[in-house]
């Protein structure tokens, strides 16, 4: 079985070698020499799912760039890590525990999600702090459907949320040099976490989440960063206290606990005034980038949510 190797993402696209480097210069650039482990699933499963209001009138990025320039460190840092180390990632059986400050806590089976939440077609921009962008046809259900089957209690205020820890199927949690400390967390306020654009998605272009994209279950909320879009999570945690968040606990002064994607307020490090789409031409040296726009574009939806904040501050 050979190596994948991504098509057609030319070299412009790619983000600038320092700026890669610099983000994970603080772990240390870990994981480099990282050893294929098993090629790909071919096919991927249909996945049924009815329309939704919340479709993007954008171009959709193509599914082989969607599918091939990943960040999921579980399976290596480099882009193209996730697709070739994470063969061999089981993703069934697979429950996510639901618990803490609810009143039905459980355990829910991925088929259980599968059958009785409607799956709907969510097409979303996706904007990476590291400046570029895709957009991507989710299959996923809100959030707030599975928030309101376990009945949060007044008590909660946050959801915590946790990516699965298996060293043996994820070659990025064993060996010498680890780029981060697992499991992977992230969190939302409640009230984002209810937002009917908040969404768990089971699948993209219309079939079963590949693994690389966070299978079975990931969360995707499309005004923020995209490393709050936790992949593969096992548990799901209603608490009182803001729950810590990866890339936020590691380098607190880079990476805020909202993150919510905001042109205003540069990165330490680079400009977050624009971005890159993946796979749009994008001239020499990487020029011709889009604006990136307050929440991604969704400012209309979702600034209510902070109508206290100042929108020039780092959050
Ligand atoms: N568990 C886990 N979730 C993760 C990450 C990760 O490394 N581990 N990377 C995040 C980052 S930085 C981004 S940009 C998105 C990328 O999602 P995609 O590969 O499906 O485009 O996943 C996020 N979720
Ligand atoms: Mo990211």
């Amino acid at each position: 079985m050979s190596r994948y190797r991504p098509p057609k993402i030319a070299s412009s696209e790619i983000m600038p070698q320092s700026l890669y480097i610099n983000r994970r210069s603080l772990i240390g650039a870990a994981a480099a020499g990282m050893a294929l482990t098993v090629a790909p699933k071919a096919f991927a499963a249909a996945i049924a799912a009815k329309p939704s209001q919340y479709v993007l009138t954008e171009k959709p990025t193509d599914k082989q760039d969607v599918t091939t320039y990943n960040n999921f460190y579980e399976f290596g840092t480099d882009k193209i890590d996730p697709i070739n180390n994470s063969g061999a990632f089981q993703t069934r059986p697979w429950t996510i525990e639901v618990g803490g400050l609810v009143a039905k806590p459980q355990v829910i089976d991925i088929e259980t999600i599968l059958k009785d939440f409607p799956m709907e077609e969510r097409v979303y921009r996706m904007r990476c702090v590291e400046a570029w962008s895709m957009v991507i046809p989710w299959v996923g259900f809100p959030l707030a459907s599975l928030l309101d089957r376990v009945e949060p209690l007044g008590s909660a205020k946050y959801v915590a949320f946790e990516t699965v820890v298996r060293p043996d199927e994820m070659p990025g949690q064993r060996g010498l040099f680890q780029p981060m400390k697992w499991p992977y967390v992230e969190g939302l306020r409640l009230d984002e976490a209810r937002h009917p654009l908040t969404i768990l998605a089971t699948g993209l272009y219309g079939e079963t989440l590949p693994n690389q994209n966070g299978a079975p279950l990931r969360l995707v909320v499309p005004w923020k960063y995209g490393f709050k879009g936790i992949k593969s999570i096992v548990r799901i945690t209603l608490t009182e206290k803001e729950p810590p968040a990866s890339w936020n606990v590691m380098q607190p002064s880079e990476y805020g606990f909202y993150a919510n994607v905001n042109p205003a307020v540069d990165h330490p490090r680079w400009s977050q005034a624009t971005e890159r789409r993946i796979g749009e031409s994008s001239g020499l040296f990487g020029g011709a980038r889009m604006k990136t726009l307050p929440f991604n574009g969704y400012a209309d939806e979702v600034a209510g949510l902070y109508a206290g904040m100042d929108l020039t501050k780092f959050y």
